[in-house]
């Protein structure tokens, strides 16, 4: 844990610094439009207007709506052209032929959250024997050797959050389950190894049991009414993403549970947002999506500009823990989600 916390300072302080680079960088010429040659010679204009491509874990996750946004804002800035194509649903089977099309029309580069660790190596490998540079951004695979970067958020911690929540909010004493996506995600495989790990620590607390819902809220909702029935010393349960959290609300409220059992969860679209103002969830893990997606357009960019310097092979955005008492703080509303596309 401590490894990926340093890990994750050390992303976030070069990040800053790469930042006072890049500034100094614009103030002493317009990087949007030249590329300063190695000799430090005359700047030499770019002839074309770079096309980034950036491929969701699916369309329609406000999630994902939400780093597109904060990639089309990032993208508008730099003067970049920025496509947006992905499946309907978060599985391989549907993303892996959307990939294959993109090759087709040849991006400078690829911006992808690949569904499955393993998977997507193959078509994300394409590119790169293509001399597209591929940054993972999200979700990651297993084989990071590959990718020009990776962004993603502090999982661990956010599942660490999340089991730490229920503990303090069961008094440590009690029986907690976990619904999530799939096996083979890097970023809900991370959370719940972090969830599982802190759990261990309260001697007086175990887990139940792990469900896999396949990013369907209604069956994490059927998954966790049942898991209530089963289980009648069950005190907590992590909704490891956002259909899994509605899932896993929805359940615990019309089951009459509120306030027995503890929900903790991940992502804050409005659905979730109502969940967690109500008390029905009682902790949310918000991420930084939007972040996420203009960072990633940004390191493109600094790799097709000759800046390949300037980026971090892998960067740790951190997390927000939203409770019900603070569920309506400017300081935390800022980074809830949006549910429709911009730029
Ligand atoms: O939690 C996010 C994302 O981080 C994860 O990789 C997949 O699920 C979400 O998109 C939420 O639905």
């Amino acid at each position: 844990m401590k490894h990926s916390h340093d890990r994750a300072l050390g992303a976030l302080s070069r990040r800053a610094m790469t930042k006072v680079a890049a500034a100094a960088l614009v103030s002493a010429g317009s990087l949007a439009a030249f590329a300063v040659t190695s000799s430090g010679a005359s700047p030499t204009a770019h002839a074309k207007k770079f096309t980034i491509a950036l491929v969701p874990g699916l369309t329609t996750d406000p999630f994902y709506i939400t780093m597109h946004n904060g990639a089309a804002a990032e993208a508008k800035k730099l003067g970049v052209n920025l496509i947006w194509q992905g499946a309907p649903a978060f599985n391989a089977t549907q993303q892996i032929p959307v990939v294959n099309a993109l090759l087709a029309k040849h991006p400078d580069a690829l911006l992808i959250a690949p569904t499955d660790v393993v998977a997507l190596k193959a078509p994300i490998m394409k590119f790169v024997n293509a001399g597209i540079p591929v940054i993972s951004v999200d979700t990651t695979l297993t084989d990071t050797s590959i990718l020009a970067a990776r962004i993603t958020s502090n999982n661990v911690q956010g599942g660490q959050a999340a089991a730490m929540a229920i503990a303090k909010l069961s008094k440590f004493k009690g029986q907690v389950a976990v619904d999530n996506v799939n096996p083979g995600i890097s970023t809900t495989d991370a959370r719940q190894a972090g969830f599982l790990a802190q759990i261990k620590k309260y001697p007086k607390m175990s887990v139940a049991a792990v469900e896999y819902n396949q990013d369907s809220p209604t069956l994490a909702a059927s998954q966790t009414k049942n898991l209530v029935l089963r289980f009648p010393n069950l005190v907590g349960i992590f909704g490891t993403n956002l259909y899994g959290a509605q899932g896993a609300g929805q359940a615990v409220a019309s089951a009459g549970k509120k306030g027995k059992v503890f929900v903790a969860a991940y992502d804050a679209e409005p659905a979730t947002v109502k969940l967690l103002k109500q008390g029905v969830i009682n902790v949310l893990v918000v991420q930084q999506p939007a972040l996420e997606g203009a960072d990633a357009v940004k390191y493109a960019y600094d790799i097709l500009t000759g800046h390949k310097n300037l980026v971090p092979k892998a960067t740790l955005v951190p997390n927000i823990v939203a409770t019900t008492a603070t569920a309506s703080n400017p300081s935390v509303t800022k980074y809830y989600y949006q549910s429709s596309l911009q730029g």
